[in-house]
């Protein structure tokens, strides 16, 4: 059995499907892909996931991708490893309402502010030619749209809707936080290391304005829960090749 895992720096969706992998004790084959050097949308990485994207799993010749699809094919795959979802179906509905509104309502709008500061400095550092030489060569049509804004700059109102989008997922966390100790209830799940790895870890360093500490006391008692998990604190020591100054997301906020 081989296991191959195609991924960028430890956080957002690379870290996501990478903590179930530890978590669970699977020894895997790590292959980076250079972001800052485009080689999601080189040839050789299009042939393995034509939608030119991290992460990409490969089991044995099966490649999936997405990283809710990649996290519940470990369950499936590998039923005697740690689960990290609940044997029951309604913990495992909880577990998947949670997903399904960090899929849906966290991911892009706090992509957009790390793109908007990040992305954003990269793609201007590119000549006009070269970067639509780039952008012809990126398969999916919303990613060709986000490079461009990244490099003309989000609109602040955008900028705003994303914000007030992480404010209300961020009151949300914390009142389910006050229910149970974790997103799907008495467990720790694929929900948890979702949040986590989009908004949990670097919302406080990201969104300052928002006060973290003092408006959601129990995600931050939570964040720390999830970061003292051997298996977490592992995925954390990745490479990680962003230039010190743009590391919105793991470090530094600009
Ligand atoms: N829905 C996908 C999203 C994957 C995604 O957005 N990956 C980002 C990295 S966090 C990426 O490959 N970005 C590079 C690009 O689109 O050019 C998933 O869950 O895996």
């Amino acid at each position: 059995m081989t296991l191959r895992y195609y991924h960028a720096e430890p956080l957002a969706n690379s870290l996501k499907s990478m903590i179930p992998l530890k978590e669970k004790g699977l020894a895997y084959e790590s292959v980076y892909v250079d972001l800052h050097r485009f080689e999601q949308h080189a040839d050789w990485f299009t042939a393995i996931n034509p939608e030119g994207q991290v992460p990409v799993l490969d089991h044995d010749g099966t490649i999936v991708t997405h990283t809710s699809v990649i996290n519940e094919y470990l369950e499936d795959a590998f039923p005697d490893a740690p689960p990290l979802r609940p044997a029951d179906p309604a913990g495992a509905a909880r577990m998947r309402f949670w997903n399904k509104f960090v899929d849906e309502h966290v991911m892009n709008f706090v992509s957009m502010h790390g793109w908007h500061r990040m992305v954003g400095v990269i793609a201007r550092g590119i000549d006009t030619g070269a970067f639509e030489a780039l952008v012809e060569r990126i398969p999916l049509h919303e990613q060709r749209e986000k490079w461009k804004a990244a490099r003309s700059g989000f609109s602040e109102a955008d900028l705003a809707n994303a914000t007030r989008k992480i404010e209300v997922a961020v009151d949300k966390v914390e009142a389910r936080l006050g229910e149970g100790p974790w997103l799907a209830g008495d467990a720790y799940t694929l929900a948890d290391i979702n949040f986590y790895s989009h908004c949990g870890m670097m919302v406080e360093r990201m969104f300052p304005e928002l006060e973290i500490a003092t408006r959601c006391p129990r995600l931050v008692e939570w964040r720390e829960r999830v970061t003292a998990r051997s298996a977490v604190a592992e995925a954390l020591k990745g490479e990680d090749r962003t230039l010190p100054g743009l590391r919105t997301w793991g470090g530094e906020v600009r």
